[in-house]
């Protein structure tokens, strides 16, 4: 039977070059006659990505529940495309995913500690904050990666990259915030591999020259060119 593509996502921290090095890849597969298609998430062309842009440029208010769950949502519309993608052979590769979803909220989630907020804010009228599991709950089940690489930078290196821009998450004190957590999910993915069927996650560290990361990065990606024997597997389950 004709193997199916690989699910190859690229994950990591604002200016980490995600976008760049996944246009990188795209090239160097084609180049080498192989069948690629990439995706990004948030997708903002449909309605529900059109509701996150708005949210990330701040023209619109959100509980951070429902912004969680208009994220996994947003990844769901695509679950049926990515999964015909791989049955007939393609590769895809992915820039961000489910990962991003729980690494941002979790640390949003952390933003104001408990013991600072006004009596008020932190009486059990207060909605819960967003913890690990809670942020998987919506994204499990989803089309799991066979690999996905993680870029690996500091907040203080992302900086020299022309500093963060406009919208709301591109702060480095938060970066640093989704850089903790990230790491915490590294843990579960790389500890659930076996029984979940999770993929396998790589640290890549990204603050060296673009070249050096393309190059690891690639060595990741060559094993995965000629496709996957194993059926896809389900995130988290
Ligand atoms: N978000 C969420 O909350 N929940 C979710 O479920 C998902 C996302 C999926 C928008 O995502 C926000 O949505 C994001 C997470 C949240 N918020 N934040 N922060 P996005 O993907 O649209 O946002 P992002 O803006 O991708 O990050 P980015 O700026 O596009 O970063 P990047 O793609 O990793 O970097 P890049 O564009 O490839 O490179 C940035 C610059 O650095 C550029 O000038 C490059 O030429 C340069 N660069 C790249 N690599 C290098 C090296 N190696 N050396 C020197 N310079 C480099
Ligand atoms: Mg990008």
């Amino acid at each position: 039977m004709a193997r199916r593509g690989a699910f190859i996502v690229v994950e990591g921290l604002d200016r980490s070059g995600k976008t760049t090095q996944a246009e990188i890849m795209r090239r160097r597969i084609q180049a080498g006659g192989r069948e690629v298609v990439c995706i990004k998430f948030p997708d903002r062309s449909t309605p529900i990505g059109k509701m996150i842009d708005s949210y990330l440029h701040s023209q619109s208010d959100l509980d951070d529940h429902v912004v969680h769950l208009l994220f996994s949502a947003n990844r769901w519309e695509f679950a049926s495309t990515i999964l015909s993608y791989l049955k007939q052979g393609k590769l895809v590769l992915c820039d961000r995913y489910a990962f991003s979803g729980i690494a941002f909220s979790v640390a949003k989630s952390s933003e104001t500690p408990i013991s600072t907020a006004s009596h008020s804010e932190s009486s059990l009228e207060k909605l819960s904050p967003i913890t690990l599991p809670w942020a998987r709950a919506p994204d499990s089940a989803l089309p799991s990666p066979d690999l996905t690489m993680f870029l690996d930078i500091s907040p203080e290196v992302a900086l020299t990259r022309g500093g963060y821009g406009e919208e709301r998450y591109e702060k480095a004190d938060m970066q640093r915030r989704v850089r903790n957590v990230f790491e915490e999910i590294g843990r579960q993915v790389g500890a659930t591999v076996e029984e979940a069927g999770n993929g396998r996650w790589v640290v890549v560290d990204a603050g060296r020259d673009m070249s050096a990361v393309t190059e690891e990065m690639w060595g990741h990606v060559q094993p995965l060119l000629d496709g996957v024997d194993s059926p896809v597997g389900r995130l988290w389950e």
